[in-house]
């Protein structure tokens, strides 16, 4: 009788283990969702014409941020500053990482997938890379344009689902971060011009366009979209938004296949999920610039415990604060992470934002670097923006603002062009004319004015405040080691005689 009691004993003692190792929870872990060129273009950002029913419903799951910012708006520039949590002036990362422009970031630097792998959590990058030297950004897992063509696994969501099902699946047993890098909605209409200027008919299924299965395409009527303030309200400019919004309906039902696998999976209970975009839409003042459209950016952040699920925050958010954010759910401490000893990481982990806002705080500030777009595009930008106010210092304000050659070939940017040749007039915002040639500071109040067309930088009322804002950009320039931080009026000199003493040293431009 005792022994049969003892067997029992044990067999509930063994059971009670079993079930203890059954609901012992998961450590949690990252699925990124990041859009290409996305914008406001979303319902859950009042967009009441474009059809988001996937991204509206993750965002009734998340904290949607009002006042998140790009470091940069351009692609790749983008990608290594999310992914190393420097700006590119640190990183290396100077433009576009494609063949013909060859940028790279700096070979030894320290990126998020190899802080991962050294803590021994699995990397998944499904999508776009487009950062480089491959070795500084490898995940354990990549189905990227290195792979394969960038359409099939950035455009093709049947694809792309059955590819995050497969890392699922191999990750069923790991704490893991996921990067979906969807190529939707950039455009195409510079590579491949067959399928539509956003690559909108790409996979519909008409003649020669191929079929993705789970695709189930929205046309849009360009007289009904809803035109943003930044691009001119003409017919041609309409018809490429409607185009854009097709492909970003196909990003939508993409997350929605996405995050179906993730629950399929089970794997949605302990899973943080971001969405945000590289950089704002290929429109005027858009990617490539720091006015508001290029800089302002939508994000999401959705965590498993439904922390401020549903509720908006306006805390001034950067880029930058991804990586610390990422360390900071997997419990990774920052200190000694950067190899090169450069700096420390100046973003900050937006984790307590999920309990609470912080206090309403002026002096915040976001910061941003630019300094080229395709590699003829130089034009060295370095901006401030805190709640109010925006300092943008143009290094080459001698130099008109140069344009990609994606964006060139646009119906939009082809109609401001021939309407300005033409001397037709464009309802537009602008003139071509003051959106080439741009002033060394701009400074607006965004308050007053978030069409930035007052600038405020020469006003006698104003020259304290672009001081000191002016200080608290040279001074995240020197914390991150900018080597243009003397731009464009002096030499920086910081070897030999001023290893130690890094002097700007004057041109003597005002004395010319
Ligand atoms: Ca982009």
């Amino acid at each position: 009788m005792i022994i049969f009691k003892l067997a029992v004993l044990i067999l509930i003692s063994a059971l009670n283990f079993s079930l203890i190792s059954c609901d012992k929870p998961k450590k949690p872990n990252v699925l990124f969702l990041l859009a290409d060129d996305a914008g406001f273009e979303i319902g859950a950002y009042l967009n009441k014409i474009v059809q988001t029913p996937n991204i509206d419903a993750l965002a009734r799951r998340s904290l949607l941020f009002e006042k998140a910012f790009v470091s940069v708006s351009s692609c790749s520039p983008s990608r290594s500053a999310i992914l190393t949590g420097q700006p590119i002036h640190q990183n290396g990362m100077y433009g576009l990482h494609n063949a013909e422009n060859h940028f790279n970031s700096f070979d030894n630097i320290q990126s998020l997938p190899k802080i991962l792998k050294n803590h021994n959590i699995k990397t998944g990058l499904i999508g776009k890379k487009h950062v480089g030297p491959s070795e500084a950004f490898k995940f354990d897992f990549e189905a990227t344009e290195e792979q394969h063509s960038i359409n099939q696994v950035g455009r093709n969501i049947t694809k792309i689902k059955l590819l995050v099902r497969e890392f699922l699946k191999n990750s069923s047993d790991s704490q893991f971060f996921l990067m979906v890098a969807f190529h939707d909605p950039h455009r195409c209409g510079h590579v491949t011009p067959q399928f539509g200027p956003f690559c909108e008919r790409f996979g519909s299924g008409e003649e020669g366009m191929g079929i993705i299965e789970d695709w189930h395409p929205i046309y849009y009527q360009w007289e009904q979209v809803q035109l943003p303030y930044y691009i001119q309200d003409t017919e041609p400019a309409r018809r490429d938004i409607a185009a854009q919004y097709t492909t970003i309906s196909r990003l939508d039902q993409g997350i929605g296949l996405v995050l179906k696998e993730l629950e399929s999976a089970g794997r949605n209970r302990d899973t943080l999920v971001i969405y945000t975009s590289d950089n704002g839409p290929p429109f005027p003042s858009g990617r490539t610039n720091f006015y508001e459209p290029g800089m302002n950016v939508p994000l999401l952040m959705s965590s498993p415990d439904k922390k401020r699920w549903h509720e908006a925050t306006y805390a001034l958010t950067s880029h930058l604060d991804l990586l610390p954010t990422f360390l900071d759910w997997f419990d990774i401490p920052q200190q000694n992470l950067d190899e090169n000893e450069v700096t420390s990481l100046t973003g900050k982990s937006l984790l307590s934002l999920l309990d609470h806002d912080p206090p309403n705080d002026d002096t915040t500030a976001v910061f941003g670097s630019h300094n080229f777009h395709e590699v003829t595009m130089a034009y060295p930008m370095r901006v401030i923006r805190n709640k109010r106010y925006k300092l943008i210092h143009n290094l080459y304000y001698e130099s008109k603002f140069p344009i990609d050659q994606d964006f060139y070939v646009s119906w939009t940017f082809q109609d401001i062009l021939n309407r300005t040749i033409s001397k037709m007039g464009i309802p537009w915002y602008k003139t071509l004319k003051n959106y080439y040639i741009r002033p060394e500071f701009e400074l607006y109040d965004l308050n007053k004015d978030i069409l930035e067309r007052q600038n405020l930088a020469y006003k006698k009322d104003f020259l304290k405040l672009r001081n000191e804002m002016e200080e608290k950009l040279k001074k995240w320039q020197e914390d991150t080691n900018d080597p243009w931080r003397c731009e464009p009026h002096a030499v920086l000199e910081d070897k030999g005689d001023f290893k130690g003493n890094p002097s700007c040293l004057t041109l003597a431009h005002d004395e010319l």
